[in-house]
């Protein structure tokens, strides 16, 4: 019988075309050589650089679904996950960078914008030559944003916005602002608004003492009667299912994100574990590391799998939004579970960042929490099954 490669034991690799693994090829070797290497500083003094973002656009990881013709390299959704995967292997703080830039700025932008829109600001975000940010979740109002209290009042030209947005990933350095908001104008819909860095009444100051996603900043968004002209409205969408359109993909890219992550934490507990000797012979040796290395390859590879049908059906146009949710909750679960394992079988290591592992445990602790919780997306597997909603 055929030999199990351990590493890949559904060969995953067979599976993918051979521009997938060109894209897959250039992405980690940008990871490995150009982000490895700042990571540990970064998390340490919680410093966000900003040149990642150019060098990210300088390689087309910025955006990666948008078409030529606006400054992205149109690859399929596939690439975008093999992307995701291989930034979060370093760390999810840069995933997040980047995933807000190409789901939650660059496709709302993409899809629900005008052409004027589309041209003005896609190729400068696809550059990363500007930095945008998403507006949804508020003091008040995160697994719930339908109940957001932010509101558009129109006025001559244009609209003054008005709210808070918290917990706002790239914003006190982001140069646009998608922010969701109430409209008088529209039936009191929700809208997109594109607001502009420097706009009178908009501030975004950063979150201090955050203990995850260190390398990656986070912050509010304040806005008292902020002026946003008409040609800055989101024309194509309204309601709940504009911002839910983004969260879509960004969901998705997080599916194949936290498995990089996770494969992290198994290789380096293997690792760790072959190496270190206890008691005469190596941590490897015993049944209970193997029980953990041999869970942590099976969550791994089903993860990845699932990920990858997911990712073929969203370049089919077949992928339920459901379906999102059930890969995001699973996998960024399973791999909380398998940071966790990892760290505690690097004894004492473990909790030096030098080691790494103890960075996602604290990492993956908000991815688990944003883009919907671990049990707000079980919520909306069982609506789907029982038919009964269970959110309220
Ligand atoms: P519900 O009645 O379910 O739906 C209201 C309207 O929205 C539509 N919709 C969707 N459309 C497309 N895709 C989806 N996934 C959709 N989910 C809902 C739905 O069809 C409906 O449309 P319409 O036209 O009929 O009005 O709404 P609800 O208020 O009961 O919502 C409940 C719930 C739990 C599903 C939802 O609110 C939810 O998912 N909450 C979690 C909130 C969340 O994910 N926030 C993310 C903020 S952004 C973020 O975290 C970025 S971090 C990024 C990073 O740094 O990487
Ligand atoms: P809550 O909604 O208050 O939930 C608290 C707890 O209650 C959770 O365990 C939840 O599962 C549970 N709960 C909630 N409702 C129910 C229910 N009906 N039944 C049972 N349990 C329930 N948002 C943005 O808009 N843009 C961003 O860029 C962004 N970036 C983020 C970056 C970081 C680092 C973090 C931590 C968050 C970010 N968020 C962002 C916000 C994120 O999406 C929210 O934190 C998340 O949706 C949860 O909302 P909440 O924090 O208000 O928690």
């Amino acid at each position: 019988p055929p030999a199990l490669v351990w590493e890949d034991p559904f060969l995953l690799e067979d599976q993918l075309t051979e521009d997938e693994r060109m894209i897959r090829d250039a992405a980690r070797a940008y990871c490995q050589d150009g982000l490895a290497s700042r990571v540990i500083e970064a998390n340490r003094k919680e410093i966000f650089h900003r040149e990642i973002m150019t060098e990210m656009g300088a390689l087309g990881l910025l955006g990666p679904t948008i078409p030529e013709a606006y400054g992205g390299p149109g690859v399929n959704y596939v690439s975008y996950g093999l992307i995701a995967r291989e930034v979060e292997r370093i760390d999810s703080g840069y995933r997040s960078a980047m995933s807000v830039q190409s789901s939650l700025v660059m496709h709302p932008i993409f899809a629900y914008g005008d052409e004027a829109q589309r041209k003005k600001y896609l190729p400068k975000l696809a550059s990363g030559e500007w930095i945008g940010c998403f507006g949804l979740t508020e003091p008040d109002h995160g697994s719930d944003p339908g109940g957001m209290i932010t509101r558009a009042k129109p006025v001559d030209g244009g609209y003054l916005v008005s709210g808070a947005k918290n917990w706002i990933s790239n914003s006190p350095v982001a140069d646009v602002f998608v922010v969701w908001a109430k409209s008088d104008a529209h039936d009191g819909k929700i809208k997109g608004f594109i607001l502009e860095k420097g706009a009178k009444g908009l501030a975004a100051p950063k979150i201090e003492g955050k203990f995850s996603l260190r390398a990656s900043v986070t912050g509010m968004i304040q806005m008292d009667e902020v002026f946003v002209p008409e040609e800055n409205v989101l024309p194509n969408v309204a309601g709940l299912a504009g911002p839910f359109g983004c969260l879509n993909r960004a969901r998705y890219g997080i599916s194949w994100g936290a498995m990089g992550a996770a494969e992290f934490c198994w290789r380096a507990a293997r690792d760790y574990t072959l190496e270190r000797k206890q008691f005469g012979r190596p941590l490897a040796a015993n049944q209970l590391i193997q029980k953990k290395l041999a869970d942590m390859q099976t969550e791994i590879a089903l993860g990845l799998q699932g990920c990858l049908r997911l990712g073929r059906l969203m370049d089919e146009h077949r992928a339920p939004a459901e379906l999102i949710s059930l890969m995001k909750r699973n996998n960024c679960g399973k791999a909380l579970d398998i940071a966790r394992q990892s760290r505690d079988m690097h004894g004492g290591n473990g909790v030096s960042d030098e080691y790494g592992v103890i960075r996602h445990v604290m990492n993956l602790e908000a991815v688990n929490t944003y883009e919907g919780t671990h049990d707000v997306h079980a919520l909306i597997l069982g609506r789907t099954q029982t038919g009964i909603q269970a959110f309220f």
